[in-house]
């Protein structure tokens, strides 16, 4: 899209701006102009060599401990180096709107947004693979690969994520559910929608009654529920659909 006043844009603004209680649900092609990868764009290495369904799933991580840290630790020196984007930062110039991100990087918080859910958790720390109850902070820029658990002595510290196959955090699946069902507009930003129950709550919301504005690079499987579809990157569409552009 390369029309500033291009009508789809006038009218998604003017369906966001008659919302009371919009909120916001985002995927990794919300952080993929900052630099961090995306699960299913046709990436290069780490993406094109592995499967990320399998290095992000406990079976995984079973299989393969050291190359599941190490992918890790690629992800999070890419992070440490991203900035949060104009998308980013679109969105926490609208403290109203509520977050709801399945992504894992700490973008969004950067940027300013603290009304955040994260769905799949957050990758800047490590927790106890055993289940202790221990958590750590990891360096981004330095990330510690594998190593006993500093609290228990059990082998295996892992990211604190959600993988393929794990149960959501119970407490944020319920603020979600909460949020979607309390909406009248919902924001999709950057998300293929193939990854459930996270995508179920974009169907939840349109059932629900409230008006879906899509903003992706691409149509997608929750293409069919749009009132409005601006196909592009987040990062040039939110700042002229929310004002700040
Ligand atoms: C679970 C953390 C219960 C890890 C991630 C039905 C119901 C319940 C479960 C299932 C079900 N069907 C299948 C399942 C199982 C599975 C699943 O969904 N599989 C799918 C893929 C077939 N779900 C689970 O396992 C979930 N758990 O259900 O628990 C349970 C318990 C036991 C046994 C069974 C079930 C857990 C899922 C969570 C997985 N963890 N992340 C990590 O990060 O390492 S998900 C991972 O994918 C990321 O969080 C990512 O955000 C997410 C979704 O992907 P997207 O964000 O959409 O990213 P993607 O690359 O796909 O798309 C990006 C889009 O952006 C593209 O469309 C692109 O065109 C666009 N784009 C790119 N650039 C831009 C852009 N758009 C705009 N601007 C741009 N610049």
């Amino acid at each position: 899209m390369n029309d500033p006043h291009d009508e789809r844009i006038i009218l998604a603004s003017r369906a966001i701006a008659k919302s009371q209680n919009p909120c916001c649900f985002s995927g990794a092609g919300l952080s993929a102009p900052s630099g961090v990868g995306t699960f299913r764009d046709p990436g290069d290495g780490w993406w094109s060599r592995h499967d990320p369904m399998k290095l992000a799933s406990p079976d995984g991580f079973a299989e393969d401990p050291e190359l599941v840290m190490k992918w890790y630790a690629a992800r999070r020196i890419q992070m440490a180096h991203a900035q949060p984007n104009a998308g980013h930062l679109a969105l926490a110039c609208r403290p109203d709107i509520i977050q709801i991100t399945q992504n894992t990087d700490d973008l969004l918080k950067r940027a300013g947004c603290d009304r955040l859910i994260q769905l799949h958790g957050d990758i800047t720390s490590d927790r106890c693979h055993g289940n202790c109850g221990h958590v750590e902070h990891v360096d981004m820029s330095n990330p510690s690969l594998n190593r006993y658990c500093p609290a228990c002595s059990v082998w295996g510290m892992r990211p604190t994520v959600t993988w393929f196959g794990e149960s959501l955090p119970t407490a944020a699946w319920a603020l979600a559910e909460e949020a979607t069902l309390n909406c009248d507009l919902m924001l999709v930003v950057g998300t293929s929608a193939v990854v459930y129950p996270a995508a179920a709550l974009i169907e939840l919301a349109s059932r629900a009654g409230a008006t879906i504005v899509i903003i992706n690079s691409e149509s997608t499987a929750a293409t069919p529920l749009a009132d409005h579809e601006l196909i592009g990157s987040a990062e040039e569409i939110l700042p002229r659909l929310l004002g700040s552009g």
